[in-house]
């Protein structure tokens, strides 16, 4: 029972309720700010008893944290999984020992019935639709280079799905994963630059490797933002100061800071009341009109 908590001022029945959360890493400004994020309304203050743990991009580090969740005995498990696939075992343990799931941000793809209680994070089909819209309407010859997020996660698989039937397969020269993260990003494009000396867009899953995949371009001599127009996914500070800078093009936001609805669910799924099969997270859209005082002003 959670009674012997020190339970400072802790919830209305002074009790708090013990969650286990699973963040997948700290792999991106997005991810940076979602913790931070989380965090901030997982507290003693609104009630929650946290257990917080990064598996570092890693899946075999995640499914060893849900486990130490069970054996531990927490109320709720609430977790952001790297990739959709090959979770079926351990989600069943969890199901067994009768401890609801808050879902995450990433989504699953798993035989488990009714595997969590609640599901909050973005539409991203929507984002690589909206991306794919704005490169149609402004580059409907593109030569198009995209860098991909870890393969297998859900918001690689969808946004690229969107993107991909907007623009249309054949405007494609080709793919390749940074895996979220600047290093890789750059990488890939440096790759990239050598292999399809003809692009002329790139579309990045995120913004992190799109800020890698300038200084690749520049590296190159290349100028970002003309030579090679660069669409992306995020709205991270950075990202938005490339736009400001002109270096990116149209940046398609993702929400990270919504710590407040797992809260709202968490008290909710803990208390048994009905909750949405999912919450999505809703995001806007940025060009280059975006000004320098709106940056400065973005929180993350
Ligand atoms: O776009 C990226 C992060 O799952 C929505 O993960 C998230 C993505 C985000 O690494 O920056």
């Amino acid at each position: 029972t959670n009674a012997t908590q020190d339970s400072g001022d802790g919830g209305d029945s002074g009790e708090l309720i013990k969650v286990g959360f699973s963040q997948l890493g700290a792999e991106s400004g997005w991810r940076t700010a979602n913790t931070e994020s989380v965090k901030a309304s997982l507290t003693e203050e609104n009630g929650i008893d946290l257990t917080f743990v990064d598996a570092q991009q890693k899946q075999e580090n995640q499914i060893k944290a849900l486990r130490d969740f069970i054996d531990q005995g927490v109320d709720v498990i609430a977790f952001s999984p790297v990739v959709q696939t090959g979770w079926d075992e351990v989600l069943q343990e969890i199901q067994d020992a009768e401890i609801p799931v808050v879902l995450v941000d990433r989504t699953v793809d798993t035989t488990v019935t009714d595997p969590y209680a609640t599901w909050i994070g973005a539409d991203f089909k929507s984002e690589g639709v909206k991306a794919g819209e704005w490169v149609k309407e402004n580059y409907p010859d593109a030569k198009i280079f995209e860098l991909q997020g870890t393969l297998g996660s859900g918001a690689q698989v969808d946004r690229e799905a969107g993107f991909d039937e907007t623009v249309g397969a054949d405007k494609i020269l080709g793919k390749a994963s940074g895996n979220f993260t600047r290093a890789e990003g750059k990488a890939a494009m440096e790759a990239a630059l050598q292999a399809y000396p003809d692009m002329n867009l790139l579309f990045t899953h995120n913004d992190d490797m799109g800020l890698g995949a300038i200084e690749a371009i520049e590296a190159a001599g290349k100028v970002p933002g003309k030579d090679i127009v660069i669409v992306s996914v995020d709205g991270v500070r950075d990202g938005l100061q490339a736009l400001v800078d002109k270096k990116f093009n149209f940046v398609v936001e993702c929400n990270p800071v919504f710590g407040d609805q797992i809260l709202d669910a968490i008290k909710k799924v803990y208390a048994g009341e009905d909750v949405p099969k999912e919450t999505i997270v809703v995001d806007a859209t940025f060009d280059q009109t975006i000004t320098q005082e709106e940056v400065d002003a973005r929180p993350y």
